[in-house]
């Protein structure tokens, strides 16, 4: 069943890219028994008249390359392209109780689902069933619920006409439990933003890459997560840019990259270093490092005031565009080197050679991922990085701003149009008049608050919409039995899950067609939209085979179950709009007349339209009307003290995933083969402990919250990791974080920096 499982550690000195991903590349397009349609697809991905990839939310160049995709991207496609599949026969084989012992791994290495399917107790099996019995079954039941109890959750990939319906149908029958996979991603970037410059997402253009002169770049790993961003970072590199990384591991995409696209440097080996400084600072010393550099920053501006030199920093910029300078300012004086190096985990000497990069440059771009947003005090992580950047005017000018890299595909794109559990996020207003109904407007539930409503019984069902969200959320021993205690669980998916094996009272599992493949409906095949990292939204063409001809799209089966469970409404024909999903973009236009003007027309520019960001033109949509610099509350953004024993464990992905779903069990940059049962681990530590690489340990929850934690039988990697610091990869180890634990304000889930303890594996 499993791919190659002989563990095997050693250093990989490769760089990111190179034939390291070709055979990466061969190895699953063999495994996955796929056709020569791959191929074709393949040469059709990111192209302005092909599919968005279903993988990242990297930009799509208006002049691609002639393979605009990545090592991870062609795995997603593969994967979704798979010759096998589930069928019927299949859940006659198995129970529920036998696939819940199944890995990740072997659940999705199954193969595409093909029928819809009811769960039966008795049995203990899955079983088809009509897709008229499916909706009329969830439609009866949903009717007997408070809709206030019922969980709508959607993950990131869904198209924005899939979005738009979905959010509708929650809200028109009455909930605005409408978390989604941003809950658990990059919400810190939308809370922390919004509130630090009033707009919520990233505020540059792919080709502003063309135009900085230095990245400073924190907490995001773009060789596995985003890899065609290698490509513009190679760029910059060439160019000169300066690269500033701060990061507690060496992410090899960060430090060398090789473009398999390149035939030179694919025979010659050569590749292109990234970054021009590298620091390696504590899992939550992010706040403490760019206090370091602000406090540089702020100071060498003091002393060239003092002998009338030049300004280091954009005093014009601060007195017209933000509020709060003096009162940070006085922060970042008062406090002390030691508390920076302590907090960070860096030199002072690290600090000031990254703050010198930055006085020098004219255009600086800040990029950042899951390693600034899953912290407690993320927010204060996200504010840090926009005050950096405020004291030289770096947001809203050619060449500079934030780069948050968003995670799925289209997860930016589904809060634009409603996918929000925030009633101020949604135009309720217009969405009454559009449809004339009453839209729910207290606040809903957000995935913190869903797992806490499911843990207290007070949630009555569940619909997914993608993911696999019992596994991606935290606390597993804890959430997976509460989750059986629901009576209704529906989940709209392509391949099986763990979350599916955790069946409510009742529950359905709906097989859907993916982005890839041909979406037939009665006006002819249709085509899709999504919104990417830099608000660029774009069609996408589907026109793979579907895997089963009893697949239906999302937006029919969003359709399905709201004609199923909603009163007729006249001013909604659900049938109209997956006829022609034209109907559904008119109808996003009416909504949304300003963000998505002439949606039809536009949806196929190449390079996709902008939806408009006020904050890249300095347009601060902040309660005082200009940038906000604002004071972190600490510089520790753990949520928990130092103690003897305790670690901080970061959840990592590996190269070989795409979230939950495991394609491999290798981790080629890290040097990891075989196995994810794994701990990376710095050596004084190792050797405080009497720790040896390669020995067994387990990893024990360490929130003092009074409940069980553990991880049991993990190999010690010894790695070049801050002391104090470890790394596992998620989901396996999500158990070991309390739902409790997640960043102030916006909720995510702190999975970055869990308390944790080690005991040697008895
Ligand atoms: N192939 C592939 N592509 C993906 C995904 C996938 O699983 N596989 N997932 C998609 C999704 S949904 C998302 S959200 C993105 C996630 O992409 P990323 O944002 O890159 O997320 P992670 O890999 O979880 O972690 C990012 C980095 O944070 C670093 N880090 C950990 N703690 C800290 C810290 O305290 N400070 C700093 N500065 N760094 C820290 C880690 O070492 C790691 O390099 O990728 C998307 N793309
Ligand atoms: N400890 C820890 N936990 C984390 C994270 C972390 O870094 N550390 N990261 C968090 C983040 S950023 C995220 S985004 C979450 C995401 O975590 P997941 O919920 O795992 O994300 P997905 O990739 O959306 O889910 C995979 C499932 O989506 C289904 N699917 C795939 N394609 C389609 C499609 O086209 N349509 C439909 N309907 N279904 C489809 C498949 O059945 C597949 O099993 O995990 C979060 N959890
Ligand atoms: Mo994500």
């Amino acid at each position: 069943m499993s791919d190659d499982r002989t563990v095997e550690i050693e250093d990989y000195t490769a760089p990111a890219g190179g034939w390291g991903s070709m055979k990466s590349l061969v190895e699953i397009s063999a495994r996955e028994k796929v056709g020569p349609e791959v191929i074709r697809e393949l040469a059709r991905q990111n192209k302005p008249d092909g599919f968005a990839c279903v993988s990242c939310a990297w930009g799509k160049p208006a002049h691609p390359h002639v393979a605009e995709f990545c090592e991870n991207g062609a795995k997603a496609t593969a994967w979704e392209l798979t010759s096998f599949r589930v069928t019927p026969a299949f859940f006659e084989q198995h129970t529920v109780s036998e696939l819940i012992g199944w890995k990740d791994y072997d659940l999705e290495q199954a193969g595409r689902l093909t029928h819809p399917l009811k769960y039966d107790a008795n049995t203990d099996k899955y079983a088809a069933c009509s897709w008229d019995e499916a909706f009329a079954g969830i439609g009866a039941k949903l009717k007997t619920y408070d809709p206030t109890k019922v969980i709508f959750y959607a993950s990131g990939r869904a198209s924005l006409e899939t979005s738009y319906m979905y959010s509708l149908l929650a809200r028109m029958y009455g909930s605005q439990n409408l978390p989604d996979s941003s809950n658990m991603c990059h919400e810190t970037t939308s809370v922390g933003l919004k509130s630090a410059i009033g707009s919520a997402v990233g505020t540059i253009h792919l080709s502003d890459y063309e135009k900085c002169d230095a990245i400073f770049y924190f907490g995001q790993n773009p060789g596995v997560n985003s890899p065609r961003f290698l490509h513009p970072l190679r760029d910059c590199a060439k160019r000169g840019v300066e690269i500033v990384v701060f990061n507690p591991l060496k992410e090899r995409g960060l430090e060398k990259f090789q473009d398999p696209q390149n035939p030179i440097e694919m025979v010659t080996g050569k590749s292109t270093p990234i970054a021009s400084q590298y620091h390696q600072l504590k899992t939550g010393g992010d706040v403490g490092a760019i206090m370091g550099m602000c406090k540089y920053l702020i100071e060498a501006d003091d002393n060239a005031k003092r002998i009338n030199g030049l300004p280091v920093l954009d005093h014009a910029f601060l007195a017209e565009h933000t509020t709060g300078f003096e009162a940070f300012a006085e922060v970042a004086r008062a406090t002390e080197w030691a508390t920076i190096e302590h907090e960070s985990g860096l030199p002072r000497t690290e600090i000031e050679a990254a703050a010198k990069v930055y006085a020098k440059s004219k255009a600086v771009i800040a990029v950042y991922g899951m390693g600034l947003t899953q912290h407690v005090g993320g927010i204060d992580n996200v504010h840090m990085v926009v005050n950096l950047m405020l004291l030289r005017g770096n947001i809203g000018k050619p060449g500079a701003g934030m780069g948050p890299v968003r995670g799925h595909s289209n997860v930016q794109g589904q809060r634009t149009v409603g996918i929000t559990e925030k009633p101020e996020l949604a135009p309720l207003d217009k969405l009454a008049e559009q449809y004339g109904f009453e839209p729910p407007r207290e606040k809903g539930w957000d995935t913190v608050e869903a797992c806490e409503a499911v843990l207290d019984g007070s949630a009555q069902a569940f619909v997914g919409l993608g993911g696999n969200f019992v596994r991606a959320i935290p606390d597993h021993a804890r959430m997976e039995p509460k989750w059986r205690a629901l009576d209704l669980t529906v989940h709209i998916a392509t391949k099986l899950n763990r979350s599916h094996l955790l069946p409510g009272e009742t529950s359905y599992l709906l097989p859907c067609l993916g982005r890839i493949e041909t979406d037939m409906q009665g006006t002819g095949p249709q085509s899709v939209s999504i919104e990417d990292s830099f608000s660029q939204i774009y069609g996408s063409k589907g026109k793979a085979t579907p895997a089963s001809e009893t697949l239906l799209s999302e937006p029919a089966i969003v359709a399905g179950i709201a004609k199923a469970t909603l009163a007729p409404n006249p001013k909604l024909d659900w049938d109209a709009w997956v006829r022609d999903y034209a109907r559904v973009r008119d109808a996003i236009e009416v909504t949304y007349p300003d963000l998505f003007k002439n949606f039809n027309d536009q949806m196929f520019t190449p390079g996709g339209f902008w939806k408009g960001v006020p904050a890249a033109h300095r347009e601060w949509k902040t309660k005082s009307g200009k940038a906000e610099i604002n004071v972190p509350q600490a510089l520790n953004v753990t949520g928990f003290e130092e103690a003897e024993g305790r670690f901080r464990l970061m959840t990592l992905r590996s190269n070989d995933q795409f979230n939950t779903t495991v394609y491999g069990y290798h981790d080629r940059f890290r040097g990891v083969k075989g196995t994810r049962d794994i701990v990376f681990m710095n050596r004084s530590d190792m050797i405080r402990m009497g720790i040896t690489d390669g020995d067994d340990v387990d990893l024990v929850g360490d929130a003092g919250d009074n409940s069980d934690r553990r991880l049991n039988k993990l190999r010690v990697v010894e790695y070049a990791i801050p002391e104090g610091c470890l790394g596992a990869y998620y989901p396996e180890s999500n158990l070991l974080i309390p739902v409790a634990h997640h960043a102030r304000e916006s909720h995510v889930p702190a999975a970055k920096s869990v308390p944790v303890r080690i005991e040697k594996t008895r």
